[in-house]
């Protein structure tokens, strides 16, 4: 049979799969494969994976899955129980528990292959070499690069463990066996990765420095801010942008790079703060200040070299400047090539270059010779090499501190513009957004002009108009205009223009209810009451009682009381309406029988020998049956029939009492008629209301005595 495009007769042998687009052929039809090629690649090796089978079958795991179970060839795991125990005819576990744990084993000890956490360690050969190099310093390379190493390795070894003891696993001959095997695997990996403590502990601390590493982008416009501790560079950070770098009157305030970010023409900046650098040689360099040259050796950024001349900082002026070999400005001017550089004096707010004594001031124009005669090859920002600005600041006062912003803003802008230039990405220069800021081309005065036409035709509309705007005469009124509107309202009369609007209730205008005179007619009517009062109108008068109405009175109070006391007392007597059976009594025996009658009369001498069908031996029985027919006698003739007991004649039995529904109507028929139209004008009323009905549920006791109440003994009151 040809593995494709042929109709399989038996659908359980060959199988179509639709699966993802990655499996699909080209012809978008889905890829078609026999169960032959599953058994052949199970036969070459039962315990493979089943993602392994499907991607070698370029199928989905889930199809083959599928097909797996559907053969039955699976029930939990990836493996063929038939294809397993026919191969190795393993003794002892050939019921399909026995395969199930073994696989399970086996998938347990694949899964404790660490997948190793170093491919989520950054490799030092793949990131940016600003980074790279940060992490050399931040963390030794050497020791970094050995503990992935060292990680790799034990991956590797778990790796041959789990191989070594899921091959050894096909020779286990017991359930048992399998077990202990899974655990001396699980052993001999515990014991790799024990070894690798100090290892993980290391790495996990460089994982957790390497996310707190504030997030620089090397290729983004940067301005880097170096100098000398103390010397301001925080401050100028916080000025500028929104980083809440910490700010201290001592060195080292900074110790490791800071991050913020500002705006300037329409444009992110990335502003970065940096450790303070000391003028020692660069091998001599700690980390702290090793981050700082990092960030200028690597990062393409305008350079803002900060010089404290108050010398607030801790170093005198030479120190910071002097233009020989050992200075900090010297020794880091090669990190400076091909950036544009500005020098900032900061603190100028405490002394200015020019009140520095002449010693000094001398110093601060020979960095000013050597900034300008194109000794540092600066960027190309002006195409004059060397063309290095020296700038005024105070972040205190905030003088120049803007300006400086500009300055370097500027100056990387139109580093980079030229370098794109030279680039494929000139398009992305020219499309730039751009602002048209209008110069003043002289000093002639401009005034905005209304053409001779427009203002005449502005003097025709306000000939024109019938009436003055509301603004014209405000401006001529002044303080006293008040806004009033309704004087315009020209189609009501001027009386009653200034109405007020009346308020409508329910369709009723509410000024129509109120007297106006309601207030004066009240205290009038108060006025009557009060004399009404003092006149005694309302004093109740005393009756005189003669001696029969006394006599009277009295005797209707005592039948009054005694009534009370009578109601009550019938009350307490009365407390159930049950016949009460005292405990002591007993049901009252029988005195009267057939058998005593007998005897009593063969007492008094009558004889009573052929009185066995005797009328007084006939008892009244109580069963029903009994009044149908007398049993047959012995002889076999049937007795004569019962008489019919009398219904209506109580019997001495208890009689329930009817229903209630039908008490009231004797009659059947009439009694269904009226159940039938209470029923109907139930049901009507239910469904207008929506009230509860007869199939609502309906829970007449919420809380059933019996249920919650009694002994506690034995448990809870809620059950029994
Ligand atoms: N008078 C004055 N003091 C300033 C000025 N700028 C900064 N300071 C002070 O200088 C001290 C150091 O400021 P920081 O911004 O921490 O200096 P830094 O260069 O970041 O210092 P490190 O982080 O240690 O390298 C602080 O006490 C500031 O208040 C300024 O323009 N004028
Ligand atoms: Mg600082």
């Amino acid at each position: 049979m040809s593995p494709v495009c042929q109709r399989p007769s038996n659908p359980c042998a060959v199988g179509v799969l639709t699966a993802g687009d990655e499996d699909k052929d080209c012809s978008g039809r889905p890829k078609i494969y026999e169960n032959a090629e599953l058994v052949e690649l199970l036969e070459e090796d039962s315990f493979q994976a089943q993602k392994e089978l499907a991607l070698t079958l370029e199928v989905t795991w889930q199809a083959v899955s599928h097909r797996l179970k559907s053969s039955g060839m699976i029930h939990k795991q990836g493996v063929s129980p038939d294809l397993a125990v026919n191969k190795y005819r393993w003794p002892g576990i050939e019921t399909e528990t026995g395969i199930g744990v073994r696989i399970n084993v086996l998938t347990l000890i694949s899964s404790f292959i660490p997948n190793p956490s170093c491919n989520e360690f950054p490799k030092l050969d793949d990131v940016h070499p600003f980074y790279a190099d940060l992490m050399n310093v931040l963390y030794d390379k050497d020791h970094y690069k050995l503990g992935l190493g060292q990680l790799n390795t034990a991956r590797h070894l778990i790796d041959n463990v789990a191989k070594d003891y899921v091959r050894l696993l096909k020779y286990g001959d017991s359930l048992y066996r399998c077990k202990q095997l899974k655990r001396a695997a699980l052993g001999r990996m515990a014991t790799i990765m024990k070894r690798q403590a100090a290892n993980l502990t290391y790495l996990e601390q460089v994982r957790q420095h390497l996310a707190r590493l504030p997030s620089i982008d090397p290729y983004t416009r940067t301005i880097i801010i170096c100098g000398f501790p103390n010397v301001g560079k925080s401050s100028f950070i916080n000025k500028i942008t929104r980083a809440d770098v910490e700010v201290q009157p001592y060195a080292f305030t900074t110790k490791s790079l800071y991050v913020g970010h500002t705006d300037y023409k329409y444009l992110r900046w990335q502003i970065i703060d940096t450790p303070g650098i000391l003028d020692h040689p660069l091998e001599d360099r700690n980390v702290i200040e090793m981050q700082a040259v990092t960030a200028l050796a690597h990062l393409r950024a305008a350079v803002l070299y900060f010089i404290d001349p108050s010398e607030q900082c801790g170093h005198t002026i030479e120190g910071q400047i002097s233009l020989d070999n050992i200075s900090l400005f010297e020794g880091i001017k090669p990190l400076f090539t091909n950036k544009p550089l500005i020098v900032v004096l900061n603190k100028v707010d405490v002394v200015r270059p020019e009140d520095l004594p002449s010693h000094k001031r001398e110093l601060l124009q020979k960095l000013e010779e050597v900034c300008t005669s194109g000794k540092i090859t600066n960027g190309e920002s002006t195409g004059v090499p060397g063309d290095v600005p020296l700038m005024m600041m105070s972040t205190v006062t905030g003088e120049g501190v803007q300006e400086v912003k500009i300055e370097a803003c500027e100056r990387l802008l139109a580093q980079r513009v030229t370098e794109k230039m030279r680039t494929k990405k000139v398009d992305g220069i020219l499309n730039r957004l751009h602002v048209a800021m209008p110069q003043p081309r002289d000093s002639k005065p401009r005034p905005a002009v209304i053409p001779e036409a427009v203002q005449l035709k502005k003097q025709a509309a306000f000939i024109s108009r019938k009436r003055k705007l509301e603004r014209e005469i405000e401006l001529e009124e002044g303080d006293d205009y008040v806004l009033d509107l309704k004087k315009n309202y020209e189609e009501i009369p001027e009386d009653e223009r200034h109405d007020v609007i009346p308020e409508f209730w329910e369709g009723h205008n509410i000024a129509d209810y109120i007297d106006p005179e309601i207030f004066e007619k009240l205290a009038e009517l108060e006025k009557e009451e009060e004399l009404r009062e003092m006149a005694g109108v309302y004093a109740v008068p005393k009756i005189e009682l003669d001696e029969t109405m006394k006599e009277i009175k009295d005797l209707a109070r005592q039948i009054r009381n005694k009534k009370a006391v009578l109601k009550d007392e019938s009350r307490l007597v009365k407390q159930s309406t049950k016949p009460v059976m005292p405990r002591t009594s007993r049901a009252r025996g029988r005195d009267r029988s057939t058998a005593g009658l007998r005897q009593e009369m063969e007492k008094l001498g009558v004889d009573m020998s052929d009185t066995k069908n005797a009328h007084f031996t006939r008892t009244r029985g109580h069963s029903r049956s009994r009044s149908k027919s007398v049993p047959a006698t012995a002889e076999g003739v049937e007795g004569p029939p019962a008489k019919r007991a009398r219904k209506d004649v109580s019997v001495g039995r208890s009689v329930s009492r009817p229903p209630r529904d039908e008490q009231g109507i004797k009659d059947v028929v009439l009694q269904k008629k009226a159940k039938k139209m209470a029923h109907v004008a139930i049901a009507k009323k239910v469904k207008k209301m929506g009230l509860k009905g007869e199939a609502d549920r309906f829970i007449g006791t919420k809380m059933p005595k019996h249920l919650f109440s009694g002994k506690r003994g034995i448990g809870k009151t809620t059950r029994r």
